[in-house]
């Protein structure tokens, strides 16, 4: 995971440490090995305006602190740089799923979590892996497959369920996706089951009558929390979905997938920077265990240890 990324990083402080061995940088001499970490960047897949910021916080953690010889260069710089990136981190505001399901349960049950995100971005196999850590921590769960468009998606939807051991409500293709959650809920109620989780069928941003049909939903579930999924290898795209959820239906928080498939790791880095919503989890594999809760201290260790 951010591996291409990391080496840049590295690559970054070493260089200039080494310059520093010898005589002290002027800004101009910062200035050219900044730029060319710029351009290192957008090699590892760090969409332009990303790249800038992470240039400039780092600039401004270098500029007009004389660094002379003799003085720990290699571990000044290692300290200027991470401390850019943490700087970029910590404004991604974190989101615990789990205290938020106990928040909720403490006034009503059961809680109604919809899942959106476009086709192949992750939805199905998050929930898996959000039902079994639910599973887990005791709550009983609710799998509902509101994706009654594509071939085979009710059939995934039950297979993960009866693995992991929790309760699928689905219905015929073709049907309404909104029924289908209704029957889920009312299900879940009359049972005393704590979640309810609801995959939608996947969709464009972009497209009008699936994004209507999506906004019937949330009208009908009235969903505690409305979870879009992405898939972090699409970096700047994965913006521009949320933009197109956002407007249509809301976004509350967002889980990012595939974060162990983005072998530089720039795409990835992109999408949690530029994201501007709370980050849940960050998917690293196709496994029930591969989900981890997004912390900017984790993703700083995955791009500097
Ligand atoms: N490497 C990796 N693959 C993932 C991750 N999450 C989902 N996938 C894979 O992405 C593909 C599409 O997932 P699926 O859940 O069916 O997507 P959906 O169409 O949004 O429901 C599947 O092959 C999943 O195994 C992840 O975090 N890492
Ligand atoms: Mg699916």
């Amino acid at each position: 995971m951010f591996s291409k990324i990391k080496k840049v990083l590295q690559d970054f402080a070493q260089q200039i440490s080494e310059a520093i061995l010898y005589r002290t940088l002027s800004e101009k001499e910062i200035d050219e090995y900044c730029n060319n970490l710029f351009i290192q960047l957008i090699e590892s897949d760090v969409a332009y305006d990303v790249a800038e910021k992470i240039v400039n916080e780092i600039k401004q953690q270098l500029m007009g602190k004389k660094i002379r010889r003799g003085d720990d260069a290699k571990n000044y710089i290692d300290t200027a740089v991470e401390k850019s990136l943490e700087e970029m981190l910590k404004g991604v505001g974190t989101f615990k799923l789990m205290n938020f399901v106990k928040s909720v349960l403490a006034k009503e049950k059961p809680v109604k979590i919809m899942f959106m995100g476009v086709n192949g971005v992750g939805k199905t196999t998050t929930i898996a892996k959000i039902a079994h850590i639910l599973k887990t921590n005791g709550f009983k769960v609710v799998v509902a497959a509101a994706d009654t468009f594509r071939a085979g998606a009710q059939e995934q939807l039950k297979k993960h369920a009866e693995r992991i051991g929790v309760t699928f409500i689905g219905g015929r293709y073709g049907s309404d996706p909104a029924a289908i959650a209704f029957d889920a809920i009312v299900y879940a109620q009359k049972n005393n089951f704590d979640v309810v989780l609801i995959d939608t069928a996947g969709r464009m941003h972009v497209d009008i009558d699936l994004m209507n049909e999506l906004r019937k939903v949330a009208r009908v579930v009235k969903p505690h929390l409305k979870l879009l999924v992405l898939d972090a290898l699409t970096g700047n795209d994965a913006l521009e979905q949320l933009k197109g959820f956002e407007e249509a239906v809301g976004v509350d928080v967002v889980v990012l997938t595939k974060v162990d498939a983005d072998a530089n790791g720039g795409a990835a880095l992109t999408t949690i920077i530029g994201v501007g919503k709370p980050i849940a989890y960050l998917g690293v594999g196709q496994g029930y265990n591969d989900l981890i809760e997004y912390d900017p201290a984790i993703v700083l260790k995955m791009l500097f240890r």
